[in-house]
């Protein structure tokens, strides 16, 4: 996958060179295109912004060098306008685009970007939640890590994928590691048991159950089958049984 980037910060994007989107760069299964916008000014000044027309507070970066930085990537991309007055990013948006072959993002700052770009060259737009971040740098920086997740390629095993939270709309449950007791906090004997399927149980519930406590909103819209409803309600009868 080819990500063009346009921004007026493209060094933010550095921090994408390590783990496992760095990986994926050096493997070439994603390849990203930075553009920094300010090489597009049309004025002797270097800028690429202006005031707003009405009058009102900040800049509106201007239309033409936006428009001459778009033509870099040739039309035949998915042009995406990060801002926070766009659709909410989440697992499903990331797994539909990480099936595209090219995508554009259009980084904005300030008081956002004339919206005749908007209304003729973008084709969507995306925002990661309700809150104002200075620009979209650091959310074109989520989308890529989120997206890069779910190109089959990317992640060693396809399990890896399936175990991350979210990828079937359940959060992943909780995880453990040595010591088998750490400051008298035990790890639950069943993991220590060897059994492999009551392992995998274990691991069914206690995700619904992390699931329902945690995002009442997600688990309300879960189908669960039979098998799952009778896991939960035992994991959730031991729980109170040990007095948690
Ligand atoms: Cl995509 N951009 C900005 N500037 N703020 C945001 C956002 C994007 N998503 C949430 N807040």
């Amino acid at each position: 996958m080819k990500i063009n980037i346009i921004s007026l910060f493209p060094e933010i994007f550095e921090s994408l060179q390590y783990g496992v989107v760095g990986k994926a760069i050096s493997k070439k299964i994603i390849s990203l295109n930075l553009v920094d916008l300010k090489e597009f000014s049309t004025n002797k000044y270097g800028s690429v912004d202006d005031t707003p027309y009405g009058g009102g507070e900040g800049m509106v970066i201007s239309p033409e060098p936006l428009h001459s930085a778009l033509k870099q990537t040739k039309g035949k991309s998915h042009v995406i306008y990060l801002t926070p007055q766009g659709e909410l990013f989440d697992q499903k948006k990331s797994k539909k685009l990480s099936k595209i072959d090219e995508i554009t993002l259009i980084c904005g700052r300030y008081e956002g970007i004339d919206q005749r770009i908007i209304d003729n060259f973008v084709d969507e737009e995306i925002s990661i939640g309700d809150y104002v971040l200075s620009g979209g740098e650091i959310a074109g920086c989520v989308l890529i890590d989120s997206i890069s997740r779910n190109i089959q390629e990317v992640l060693g095993n396809k399990e890896s994928l399936e175990n991350d939270s979210l990828s079937d709309g359940k959060l992943k449950g909780h995880s453990y590691t040595r010591p088998e007791n750490f400051l008298g906090a035990k790890v639950p004997d069943v993991l220590l048991s060897g059994n492999h399927a009551q392992i995998a149980e274990w691991r069914i519930a206690n995700s619904l159950w992390t699931t329902k406590q945690k995002r009442p909103d997600l688990f309300k819209d879960l189908q669960l089958s039979e098998k799952e409803m009778i896991l939960l309600r035992e994991y959730e009868a031991r729980i109170v049984k040990s007095g948690e």
